[in-house]
């Protein structure tokens, strides 16, 4: 069993804003520190699910499934109970959504201004949310599914992508400011945090044999 203490995403303020990216960024950075944690897991790191190649739940987790407990503690406010007890279930493709093509990325990584990119980029996120279906479908429960992490992985990839052909400038950060700028509950800002996978993203796209 490995336990692992994050904050599900639904209560914090990210979706359909500027902090999407940046938010779920650090999101996964903090799932591997945790897991890096671990005796022997030094060198772990979350795996991406390339949707546009594999356009299926990836064989070797098809059946990976888990029921997953989650504490009181985690669920604030308190949630109703049936969420402390969740099975992993998906139903691939027969509640809508879509999974993207790569003509569907190449078109984003075109895109020239950030406010407009990350827009994109989330809809195609949100066709795979959907797509996957099941508990990847409910905000409450979808990071409980360990495919979210892979998924999520890839989001974060193309995002390293479109930033190393889009330098910093005003029209390609995200548009926040003062508080705004915090990535919630952590205590990082998104300055802090904008660059901060490139080099492990190049490490990945070497170790990508399917
Ligand atoms: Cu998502």
């Amino acid at each position: 069993m490995l336990l692992v203490l994050l904050p599900l995403s639904y209560n914090h303020s990210f979706r359909t804003t500027q902090k999407f990216l940046p938010w779920h960024r650090l999101y996964l950075m903090v799932l591997e520190q945790v897991i890096r944690a671990i005796p022997n897991y030094s060198n772990f790191f979350i795996p991406y699910w390339d949707w546009t190649t594999d356009q299926s739940i990836p064989n070797w987790l098809e059946n990976f499934k888990p029921h997953v407990d989650i504490p009181d503690v985690e669920t604030i406010p308190p949630q109703p109970s049936s969420y402390n007890h969740i099975d992993v279930y998906r139903t691939p493709g027969q509640q809508g959504g879509f999974l993207p093509t790569k003509n569907d990325i190449s078109y984003c990584l075109e895109i020239p201004k950030y406010r407009d990119f990350t827009l994109e980029l989330e809809g195609l996120h949100n066709g795979v949310h959907a797509w996957v279906g099941g508990t990847m479908t409910d905000i409450m429960t979808s990071s409980v599914d360990p495919l979210f992490w892979m998924h999520h992985a890839n989001v974060d990839r193309i995002y390293a992508l479109w930033q190393k052909n889009h330098p910093d400038s005003p029209d390609t950060i995200p548009d926040l400011s003062g508080a705004a700028q915090v990535i919630d509950p952590w205590l990082g800002t998104e300055t802090v945090i904008r660059h901060s996978t490139w080099a492990e993203y190049i490490l990945f796209l070497i170790y990508n044999i399917d």
